[in-house]
Formats: structure tokens, C-alpha cells, sequence
């Protein structure tokens, strides 16, 4: 059955443009004025970190979070969007700086999984019940600094932690497998998803398959979302791309490797992604070099990729490719390919 495919993307998304050695290059856009900018640019959903929702959440109470983030809800009604999950943002603040489940700290520990429980809240008002968590610093630069073993142990912990919080919550983790960190302690989705076996509640622990985080870690993304359909734990998407090994560069979909990008969209189609209600999630930031009136380009253009490729894929003659298989013939099969893509007839 083929997917029926609706977007979404982050705030984050629309940038700056600031990077670790150089200051902003554009203006600053009020969440408000970039709600206004989704629906125009072909999207429906959000997915916010949760002070993207509520900014200075720390300072306030449980409840004064959850009423401002039901005024986030009524501002996403009037937009006629929807919020896709919610992400606690665990990597700015002074308690995070060694971690955070995996803090040295105790008390940071404690910071961590109290915001959790805070970013839960607003995705309960937000009216999502889907939790990611990109587990940015934990890991580490110096191999001694932490004990892996009891670091495992306390991500296990934390992520019980919150699907004891709220039965009704699911949580997708992002795994990436360096940046910041020299070493992250989930760089895989094999490892997430060994890790959502260990929990209280396996049925409710998933992925969201990033596919740069996938190259970073050597790996084919459309083979690490085949991995986690087959086990039925895909739970959403960070679709971009990424130009081999260095920093996570978040690029358009499709822009680096048409191929590659095709062979994430003909999976998803294929095994009816969407069908339960999940998002095609764009994790893609503008190039520091775009100028402000055209830095939204790289969502709309990442959107029409996808469903070019989408086209693309539909249009694909199956049992020519089945025949190929059946013979062994990969070359054939492999030119087959090369030449719908570059539009070459035979
Ligand atoms: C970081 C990253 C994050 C997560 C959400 O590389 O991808 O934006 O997607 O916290
Ligand atoms: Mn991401």
C-alpha cells in the first residue's frame, strides 16, 4: 500500500545563521510570524523543543507551563496546524553541560528528568502524545570521564521515567552518533532500539531516523528505517541530507544524494509510512549564505524533492526491476536506476 505523506518541521528550522565561528546573519523571526510561514510553504505540523512552546520554562511552575502552552495550541488552531511531538531540549542549559540522564551530577540527573516531565506536560497540552529525545551530550569527549556501562543504565532509567510519567506518551529517539560529542551513547538505531527493549514499556519506546545522523555514522538512512519498520518502530522522520563525514549539516532533502534520498522516499512509499498517522519530518537548516527573503527555500525545495522522488518512484517499472533481481543482474539493475534519474531512456 503506498504512504499518504503530510510535512512537518521545527521553529529551528527557519535560522539565523549563526554557526560556532560567526554571529547571526539574519534577523531573528518571532515564533508567531513563522507559524504564518507553514502552511504557505506546503507544511501542516510542528515539532517543537518544549521552550520552543514555552521559552522560560524554568522559571515557571508546572502549571503557569502548561497554561502558556495551551496558548500555544490555540495559536496553532488558528494556523489550522497541528504539533507533531515535542523534544526536551536538554544540551543548553548550565545543568547539562556534562549531560544530562548521564550527568556525573546527581543533581543534574534530577534537572534532566524534571524538565522531561515538563516537556511531557506541554505535549499533553500541546495535544501530541509523541516525545523525541535527541540525546545530544550524552557521551563524551574523554573516554574515562564516564562509565558506559552505568550510562546505558541511567538512559534506561530516564526513559522509564517518563513512560511511568504518562502512560499514554511514546517515545522516539533520535540516535546520532557524534556532534557535540566525540562519542554519543546512542549513535544508532540499533542501539535505540536495544534500549527501548530494556524499558518498563517496550511497545512505547521508537525512533526518529535522522538521515544525516545516519551517514555520520556510516550507514545507509534508508537502511536504518527498514531496520526500525521491520521491528515497527518508526515513529517519525528527520528527512535532509548530508555531504559525507564532518559536521551535521542538515541539508536540503535530496541535495547531496539523489539516490539516496530516492531510495528513503520508494521505503517509506512502499510500506505505507503515514498510514498511522506519522509525519514526514524535515530536520533542514538554511545555508548561513542565504539571504533572509529566500532562507525559508530549503523547506519548500526539500518538500518538492520528496514528492518529486515520490513520482519518481511510483514510476518505476517493478518487474523489470524483480527480473534484474531474479537474474542477478545488478549491474543492470543499478543502471536501470542511474538512468530514470537522470532522465536517460533504455
Ligand atoms: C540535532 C537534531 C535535533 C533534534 C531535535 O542534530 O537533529 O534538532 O532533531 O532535538
Ligand atoms: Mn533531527
Amino acid at each position: 500500500m503506498a504512504g499518504t505523506f503530510r510535512f512537518s518541521f521545527g521553529p529551528w528550522n527557519i535560522h539565523e545563521g549563526a554557526d560556532p565561528f560567526g554571529p547571526p546573519v539574519r534577523e531573528s523571526i518571532a515564533f508567531g510570524k513563522k507559524l504564518e510561514e507553514y502552511k504557505k510553504l506546503g507544511f501542516d505540523a510542528v515539532q517543537f523543543h518544549d521552550d520552543d512552546a514555552v521559552p522560560n520554562m524554568n522559571d515557571l511552575s508546572s502549571e503557569e507551563v502548561t497554561r502558556e502552552a495551551d496558548a500555544v495550541r490555540k495559536k496553532l488552531d488558528g494556523h489550522g496546524l497541528a504539533a507533531e511531538f515535542v523534544a526536551p531540549r536538554l544540551w543548553e542549559d548550565p545543568r547539562t553541560i556534562d549531560g544530562a540522564y548521564t550527568a556525573n551530577d546527581a543533581a543534574c540527573r534530577e534537572y534532566a528528568r524534571e524538565r522531561s516531565r515538563r516537556a511531557i506536560d506541554i505535549a499533553n497540552a500541546l495535544d501530541t502524545r509523541l516525545i523525541v529525545l535527541w540525546l545530544a551530550r550524552e557521551g563524551t569527549y574523554v573516554r574515562e570521564a564516564k562509565d558506559s556501562k552505568v550510562a546505558a543504565d541511567r538512559l534506561v532509567e530516564a526513559v522509564n521515567d517518563m513512560l511511568e510519567y504518562d502512560k499514554n506518551i511514546r517515545i522516539a529517539i533520535e540516535p546520532k552518533p557524534n556532534e557535540p560529542m566525540d562519542h554519543a551513547y546512542i549513535p544508532t538505531t540499533g542501539h535505540a532500539l536495544a534500549l527501548a527493549s530494556r524499558t518498563v514499556d517496550p511497545g512505547r519506546v521508537g525512533v526518529n531516523i535522522e538521515s544525516a545522523h545516519a551517514i555520520l555514522a556510516g550507514l545507509d538512512p534508508s537502511d536504518e528505517m527498514g531496520f526500525a519498520l521491520s521491528f515497527g518502530k518508526l515513529y517519525t522522520v528527520h528527512l535532509n541530507d548530508q555531504n559525507g563525514l564532518k559536521f551535521d549539516e542538515d541539508k536540503t532533502f535530496g541535495a547531496v544524494d539523489l539516490r539516496r534520498a530516492l531510495n528513503q522516499v520508494r521505503l517509506l512509499d512502499r510500506y505505507n509510512y503515514g498510514g498511522n498517522g506519522e509525519w514526514v519530518g524535515l530536520d533542514v537548516k538554511a545555508m548561513r549564505t542565504q539571504k533572509a527573503d529566500v532562507a525559508t527555500k530549503h523547506l519548500s525545495n526539500s518538500r518538492e524533492n520528496f514528492l518529486a522522488l515520490l513520482e519518481i518512484s511510483r514510476s518505476l517499472d517493478d518487474k523489470r526491476i524483480e527480473a534484474f533481481v531474479a537474474e542477478r543482474n545488478y549491474e543492470e539493475l543499478e543502471r536501470y536506476i542511474v538512468n530514470v534519474l537522470i532522465g536517460r531512456k533504455g
